[in-house]
């Protein structure tokens, strides 16, 4: 996986958030006031020398304000605990604004499993096991580590009061835990679960791959898309299978070595989708990888997201692994407009709608004519 080495400092998870109990146990006994309105005491606020009316009706409301002993009344709303953060990276790619929400997309995270139970991952329909969950495990898919909870946050955490809002919140989400509790992981464990997810039966519904990881590698079939011989090399072809064969979109981290992305597989393979990662002033960090295996660019530092370490947990990491989530969560988006769009398909949309990133200043080192993510317009 992709994350870690570049945490920035002081970033921890956080837990749920809660508003605190508006009532205080032990409090005085209601008195009545002068209006013929029972004053319930512990909503007597000293310091404001303030009254919380509740059941008011508007005609004594409004007889009650005219009293001179009244400085104001003010009436009620509804608050909500802290409500949901769109984190700066879905509202940047204009997410909150399209009209798909990724609906009857299937998304596969293989990665460290997902936080069973999280209260913003409710779309997590299940999953499958390469490796073994250490632990406190509700499912053989359960994440012992964080990552994967995170990356399937962004792609799509619900659209409810709780934690974040995500690219696709009406996509499905599948776990497939093909990373251990240290994050790490086989190539042939990757293909078992690339395997899976190729053969899972989700009910006919277009499907997207996430992988937020990688190794170190090269392409043997550089410059090719889905030759019809295909690669002797495990992993790619694996990759040409799902891609070429059973038309899954698979999305993957550039990687954070600051290196050139056709060293580091699969990011090298033609036949994927390879993010790079940037900051919220539209640049990117040094330790992005870039060249010309890179296709996209998209949010990957300090990002918001949801976290293994409680069911409503959540935490902000940076890495290319919390950008391919973005791009993954848009291809979600464009299937559940158009579900029978192949990957190349689905590839030029995403890059036919992304935004050019000619005038940024790019202060990393490196080279990164790729356009940045835009789902306007979805
Ligand atoms: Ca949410
Ligand atoms: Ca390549
Ligand atoms: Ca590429």
């Amino acid at each position: 996986m992709y994350e870690g080495s570049h945490r920035p400092p002081g970033f921890r998870p956080i837990g749920a958030r809660r508003l605190p109990a508006t009532r205080e146990p032990g409090a005085p006994r209601p008195r009545r006031g002068d209006h013929g309105l029972a004053i319930p005491a512990e909503d007597h606020l000293e310091a404001l020398s303030a009254f919380i009316l509740r059941n008011l009706p508007e005609a004594r409301a409004r007889r009650l304000a005219q009293d001179p002993r009244v400085y104001a009344l003010t009436p009620d709303r509804e608050v909500r605990a802290y409500g949901q953060t769109v984190p700066w990276g879905v509202e940047r790619i204009g997410a909150p604004t399209t009209t798909a929400k990724g609906a009857n997309v299937s998304v596969y995270v293989l990665d460290t499993g997902i936080k069973v139970g999280h209260e913003d991952l409710t779309n997590l329909k299940g999953g499958y096991a390469v490796v073994k969950c250490r632990g406190r495990c509700r499912a053989a898919y359960d994440d012992d580590n964080g990552h994967g909870t995170h990356v399937a946050g962004t792609i799509a955490a619900v659209n409810n009061a709780a934690g974040v809002l995500s690219v696709a919140p009406a996509a499905e989400l599948w776990a497939v835990k093909v990373l251990s509790g240290s994050g790490s992981g086989s190539i042939s464990g990757i293909v078992q679960g690339l395997n899976w997810a190729i053969a899972h039966n989700n009910g006919g519904k277009p499907k997207v791959v996430n992988m937020s990881l990688g190794g170190s590698g090269t392409d043997d079939q550089d410059g090719l898309y889905c030759p019809a011989i295909r690669s002797k090399d495990a992993f790619h072809n694996a990759i040409q299978k799902a891609v070429c064969d059973y038309r899954i979109t698979v999305v993957v981290a550039a990687g954070n070595e600051g290196d050139n992305a056709a060293n580091h597989t699969p990011a090298a393979y033609d036949e994927v989708i390879t993010v790079s990662a940037t900051n919220s002033q539209n640049d990117w960090p040094s330790w992005s990888n870039y060249g010309p295996d890179v296709d996209l660019a998209a949010p990957g530092v300090s990002i918001l997201s949801t976290w293994h370490t409680s069911t409503s947990a959540y935490n902000t990491l940076s890495g290319t692994s919390m950008a391919t989530p973005h791009v993954a969560g848009a291809a979600a988006l464009v299937l559940s407009r158009y579900p029978s769009y192949t990957p190349e398909q689905v590839k030029g949309t995403l890059l036919q709608n992304a935004e050019s990133t000619h005038t940024w200043s790019n202060t990393s080192g490196h080279p990164h004519p790729e356009p940045f993510l835009n789902v306007r317009g979805f």
